[in-house]
């Protein structure tokens, strides 16, 4: 999601120069529902700390790491993480370190949803297809999500041609291997160590609850 004003580079007649309008930054997004709105799964304390400390933090520190390099933040916030590689090295650990906690939340927020939903349509096609069941998708996540060790996320992507379940370290993002994220689950201590502690496994559970299996779908829907 990119929410800062868009670059753009104007032409007026062959005695303007190119203006170029530079982004002014990139901008923590609203969450797409109130901080209480996932509970009891996820309290609203840590929902709070979560968006307004910790992705705050991403956003100003992905800032940071911009300025001046205006040739760079004039790309979406997920360009630049797809093409990692392509960025200056003197700020290449930065921007994959804060720019990939700034996209990675983004992507969070929106696949969440207290709504008890289940996958449907294409989406439960290819998940079957892969997994065999519902059942088993569940547990394949879960004990993914359980086995990562240190900080990092459990990815669900589509890779050119079928769904896989990963495990990525730190705030690394599936776009700079080359694959589209479809659903995550942060398994930072920050996202849960409030309610659930040690408890990392309660959580994983808990979440499962509150995936917003439509927005899953729709994200699939568009790597078609
Ligand atoms: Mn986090």
């Amino acid at each position: 999601m990119d929410t800062g004003c868009k670059g753009y580079e104007a032409r007026n007649g062959s005695y303007w120069k190119n203006i170029v309008v530079v982004k002014m930054k990139f901008e923590l997004p609203k969450l797409p529902y109130d901080y209480n709105a996932l509970e009891p799964y996820i309290d609203e304390q840590t929902m709070r700390i979560h968006h307004g400390k910790h992705h705050q933090a991403y956003a100003d520190k992905f800032n940071t790491a911009l300025e001046g390099h205006d040739d760079v933040k004039n790309k979406s916030a997920e360009e630049i993480i797809q093409n990692l590689n392509t960025v200056p090295e003197t700020i290449r650990t930065a921007v994959r370190n804060f720019g990939g906690g700034y996209i990675n939340h983004n992507f969070f927020w929106p696949v969440m949803k207290n709504d008890n939903q289940q996958p449907d349509g294409e989406i439960a096609e290819a998940i079957a297809k892969k997994f065999g069941n519902f059942e088993k998708f569940k547990e394949t996540f879960s004990n993914s999500a359980a086995s990562l060790f240190g900080s990092g996320w459990t990815w669900l992507v589509f890779n050119g041609e079928y769904l896989e379940i990963l495990n990525l370290p730190n705030q690394d993002s599936p776009l700079t291997i080359g694959k589209t994220p479809l659903l995550a689950i942060d398994v930072w201590e920050h996202a849960y160590y409030l309610k659930y502690q040690n408890r990392r496994a309660d959580y994983i559970n808990a979440f499962m609850n509150i995936i917003n299996w439509q927005q899953v779908e729709k994200l699939y829907k568009n790597t078609q």
